[in-house]
């Protein structure tokens, strides 16, 4: 499975650096982006600890990391909007993603001057939140006016689920239009529907990645709990990270960066970081399935039945469900192997309704 994250952010705010950052990627940050210019897409594995300790046990063929692939949409979200040919393309590519990175510069450095001319992080994620309010309301609009026309021409049985798009459309745009992002907004279940139909970005969770300069790390996770309190919200939380070293960091061997990394005090690498973040924000938790071939992560949502869970796996799997054998990692790393485990009687067998926990291991099994 691969969950898909778009980096968007005002003009020179580190889009590209965090990207190449996150993906350990090259793309060029010595330039400014021009408009019209195609996104840079990068694929980085999600660091999951939990396999290496499974491999252990295991010792399969392979091994299978989930996968994220960010996208850095040069230009401003705000531009694209309003551009019809490769602006329209590029936004069309954002609305798909999963998760969106907003970056928000609050380095400082005299030789990149700020396009508004001064570091202002409260000013900036405002901004960027005005840019994709008015990205919404572009198309907001178009499909209001296109429900006119379905309107007009529809027989009168045909009306009221015209009328509901309508007025649940109104009702988000109301709110939009007191910059109210739809991901603070609350709906009833009928309007639910219209926002994933729709993949508007507002509905998407937002992580903030601020861009912190090198003076600033020793007090990243001071600053970022600040921030947090002054910006998170319903889907949206704050991250604190110096994209230009994690950059240099993610070029180095990971030995190496290792090292430079305790002195600075850091704990993580900013892709590990940003993932956890965008996990608990995505509400995302991961079980595993095992064996000779491969031990292998999957992300699923906090709240998954161990039937559609399986559907994740395979649709067989979902339609064919017998039962979970199911055993926490804690719980199998006990034992020391799975026959132990089956001795012990602390493999459990789990039904469909089973709710999946995170760091479960899972055979299905199901017939077709
Ligand atoms: N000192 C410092 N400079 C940074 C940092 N992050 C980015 N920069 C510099 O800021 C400039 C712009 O960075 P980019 O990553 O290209 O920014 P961008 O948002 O992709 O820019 P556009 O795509 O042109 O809008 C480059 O010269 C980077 O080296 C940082 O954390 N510290
Ligand atoms: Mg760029």
């Amino acid at each position: 499975m691969t969950i898909n994250i778009g980096i968007i952010g005002l003009e020179q705010s580190g889009k590209t650096t965090v990207f190449n950052a996150l993906t350990s990627g090259k793309a060029d940050t010595t330039t400014h982006s021009t408009v019209g210019a195609e996104a840079h897409i990068g694929v980085a594995h999600v660091p999951e600890p939990r396999l290496k300790v499974l491999n252990e046990i295991f010792h399969p063929a392979k091994t299978v990391y989930p996968e994220v692939k960010y996208y850095d949409v040069a230009a401003s979200v705000k531009s694209l909007a309003k551009d019809k040919g490769i602006g329209g393309q590029l936004l069309n590519q954002l609305s798909t993603v999963d998760t969106l990175i907003g970056v928000i510069r609050a380095f400082k450095d005299e030789s990149i001057p700020h396009t508004s001319g001064s570091i202002d992080i409260k000013r900036d994620i405002d901004a960027l939140n005005l840019e994709i309010i008015f990205s919404d309301l572009a198309i907001m609009e178009r499909r209001l006016e296109r429900l006119e026309g379905s309107m007009k021409a529809a027989k009168p049985g045909e009306r009221p689920p015209l009328l509901q798009e309508k007025d649940a459309l109104l009702k988000m745009k109301a709110e939009m239009e007191k910059d109210v992002p739809i991901r603070a907004q609350s709906f009833d279940q009928s309007a639910q529907k219209y926002i994933s139909n729709y993949q508007f970005l507002t509905a998407k969770p937002l992580l903030i990645v601020v861009n912190i300069g090198e003076e600033q790390l020793k007090d990243t996770a001071k600053l970022e709990e600040e921030y947090n309190k002054q910006f998170s919200g319903p889907g949206c939380r704050v991250a604190a990270m110096c994209g230009k070293l994690e950059m240099e960091l993610a070029q180095m061997g990971e030995k190496d960066a290792e090292v430079f990394r305790k002195d600075y005090g850091l704990r993580e690498s900013g892709l590990e970081h940003t993932i956890r973040a965008s996990y608990e924000l995505s509400n995302l938790i991961t079980f595993f399935t095992v064996g000779p071939d491969e031990d292998r992560a999957w992300p699923i949502r906090n709240g998954l039945t161990a039937q559609k869970a399986a559907g994740k796996i395979h649709t067989d799997f979902e339609k064919g469900f017998i039962r979970a054998e199911t055993i926490s990692l804690d719980e199998l790393v006990k034992c020391g192997t799975m026959a132990e485990a089956k001795k012990r009687g602390v493999l459990r067998a789990e039904g469909k309704e089973y709710i999946v926990k995170d760091g479960d291991i899972i055979t299905f099994l199901f017939n077709v």
